[in-house]
């Protein structure tokens, strides 16, 4: 069978597809199962089928030539490449054990009372304040408040976490300009975020310090520890901020949702879950083929670059029926894979599944309606989806 590939001329990392990439997922998932983007000379998977078999699959779509544009065999990376994300089997193999172990769901149970706390008094006072801004008031504010301590971070130096994993999702993407200017700013950063590794640095009750007793037992070497700290504050802080920002845009943008879930904020697993699938902070990732591969009747060669868009995934209407565009949390919405899937799926979940949903239930506890103020403000990055304000009022209701 001859099948002619389907041709994209579109800049997915282009600041019209990063402000409103929906349109642009439905393009690529009706063009094809496997889309050649022209402009970069790599492959583009927007369907679930096909971008789950890929995840599933990393002997095939490896990430140990990076998670990113840039291939690892031609190019030197930004950075020493991750133990973790831009690791294959068996390398990836003990270092995942590894950190799996120090972010057990036992270990998570236990920041359960102090994450609530946190998500109760801040929505405390959102409340009494009346109007705030979701992202810089709430979504920025809780993650930083509850994550650098459970990591066991200094206290000095902690304002870098958030321009560190900008620059770090950033990286993913080609040298435009969102990469340059993150890259201008980075060096004082980096430093700071490679000292705060250091067993020195870390507090010894910390997440931090678990991943360096790790070393002590042998699980990893100690020249791994440090990475492994740094795969925490690269992917654990953005990430949820962006989470909660989509999140709760998502649902003031949509009243019956949130009626909902403030009738029984029980359903704020389920929502978060749901918001997720609807508005997943991390777009895309790459892989890298270690083989020549057919896909859906499309031959890809060894050493090629795949881009999965795993949001396009999650709105596949193939896969979610023919309301996948819409936000329902009622809707079952696991298997999503806006934490990825397989071997490299998230492997934080525990830590941003327990953040959002207090934050979540806090917040749905206290509010009876979110009136939006304005056009939320986007904020671009070649790999997260997000905002950089939400401007809201809060409504008490019992
Ligand atoms: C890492 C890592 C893992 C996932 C995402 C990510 C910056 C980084 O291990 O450093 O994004």
């Amino acid at each position: 069978m001859i099948t002619t590939i389907p041709v994209l001329d579109d800049d997915p990392f282009g600041d019209e597809i990063l402000t409103d990439p929906y349109p642009f997922h439905q393009r690529l998932r009706d063009s094809g199962p496997v889309v050649h983007l022209r402009r970069y000379g790599i492959w583009a998977m927007g369907r679930y089928a096909e971008v789950h078999a890929a995840l599933t699959d990393p002997a095939t779509f490896c990430s140990s030539r990076g998670a990113g544009l840039s291939d690892f065999h031609r190019e030197k990376p930004w950075r020493p490449p991750s133990l973790l994300l831009e690791a294959d089997p068996p390398t990836h193999t003990a270092t995942r054990k590894a950190m799996s172990a120090v972010i057990a769901p036992r270990t998570v149970r236990r920041f359960r009372e102090g994450f609530t706390a946190s998500a109760e008094s801040i929505a405390d006072e959102l409340v009494a304040r009346g109007e705030f801004d979701a992202v810089t008031d709430l979504a920025e504010r809780y993650p930083l408040q509850v994550f650098p301590d459970i990591v066991g971070l200094p206290a000095d130096g902690r304002e870098n976490l958030l321009p560190y994993g900008g620059l770090a999702f950033n990286a993913f993407g080609p040298r435009n300009a969102l990469l340059e200017e993150a890259l201008a700013a980075a060096a004082p950063v980096q430093e700071w975020i490679w000292k705060s590794c250091q067993r020195d640095a870390l507090s010894p009750d910390g997440l931090g310090a678990s991943i360096w007793a790790a070393a002590d037992a042998g699980d990893i070497t100690h020249e791994q520890a440090p990475m492994l700290v740094r795969s925490l504050l690269s992917a654990g802080v953005d990430t949820t901020v962006h989470g909660i920002a989509n999140t709760v845009a998502a649902l003031a943008a949509h009243p019956e949702q949130w009626a909902a879930l403030h009738a029984d904020p029980t359903l704020a697993k389920f929502a978060f879950d749901e918001a997720l699938r609807y508005a997943g902070p991390v777009q895309t990732f790459f892989r890298t083929t270690t083989r020549e591969v057919e896909v859906a009747g499309t031959v890809i060669g060894e050493g090629e670059k795949v881009l999965l868009f795993l949001a396009a995934a999650n709105r596949d209407p193939r896969k979610w029926g023919p309301d996948a565009d819409r936000l329902d949390i009622t809707r079952r919405a696991s298997g999503h894979v806006a934490f990825g899937m397989g071997i490299h799926q998230c492997v934080g979940q525990p830590i941003a599944r327990l953040e959002i949903e207090l934050v979540l239930t806090a917040l749905a506890r206290r509010i009876a309606r979110l009136e939006p103020l304005g056009d939320p403000v986007p904020k671009l990055n070649n790999t997260l989806k997000g905002w950089q304000s939400v401007p809201l009022r809060a409504h008490a209701g019992g």
